[in-house]
């Protein structure tokens, strides 16, 4: 039996209703009885990062409490954005929705497919604006207090919704 961890996942979602498919992922996440729902940030629209030929994104953050491993909330989060209809093109393009593992605890882990804290959680708006709106006090291993970076971090179009 694995002890709870408190993790934060980033959702984003720029195709077919963005704020359906971010509202649609935090239910399936409240009714999974692997995960515990702790905070839901507010829902923030900003220019996307990357490719700029794609509509804006919609991102929000939440903090759960799982006793899944990494790797299977990794597995999780995957195979809920594949029944929201995720199709891998390229990098960094549209997609119907984009869950990210932010934060697992205070673990850093690097292994060939899970990177946390999440690359670009540091310099990321539309994810450290959200954070700080449910974790201000929060420390990310390696990178610092989330209100600090967020100090530090231009707001670059981002908006609440
Ligand atoms: N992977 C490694 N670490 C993690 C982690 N901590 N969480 C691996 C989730 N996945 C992780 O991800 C590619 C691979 O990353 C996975 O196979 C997983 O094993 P992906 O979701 O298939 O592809 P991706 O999302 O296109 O690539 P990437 O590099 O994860 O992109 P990001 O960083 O997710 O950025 N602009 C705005 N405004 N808002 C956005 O949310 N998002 C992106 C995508 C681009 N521009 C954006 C936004
Ligand atoms: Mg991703």
């Amino acid at each position: 039996m694995n002890y709870s961890v408190i993790a934060y996942i980033g959702l984003g979602s720029n195709l077919s209703n963005p704020i359906a498919q971010i509202n649609s992922a935090r239910e399936v996440l409240k009714a999974s009885e692997e995960v515990t729902e702790i905070a839901f940030s507010s829902l923030y629209c900003s220019p996307p990062m990357g490719p700029s030929d794609q509509p804006n994104y919609v991102n929000a953050v939440i903090a759960i409490s799982t006793a899944l491993s990494p790797l299977d909330l990794l597995h999780y989060l995957q195979k809920i954005e594949n029944n929201q209809g995720r199709v891998r093109a390229e990098r960094w393009g549209a997609r119907t929705l984009d869950l990210d593992l932010l934060l697992y605890g205070q673990q850093q882990i690097s292994l060939p497919d899970l990177v946390v804290p999440h690359v670009g959680i540091s310099q990321r708006a539309f994810v450290l604006y959200p954070l700080q709106e449910i974790a201000s006090d929060l420390e990310i291993p390696f990178f610092g207090l989330v209100k600090d970076l967020v100090a530090l971090c231009p707001a670059d179009g981002l908006e609440k919704l």
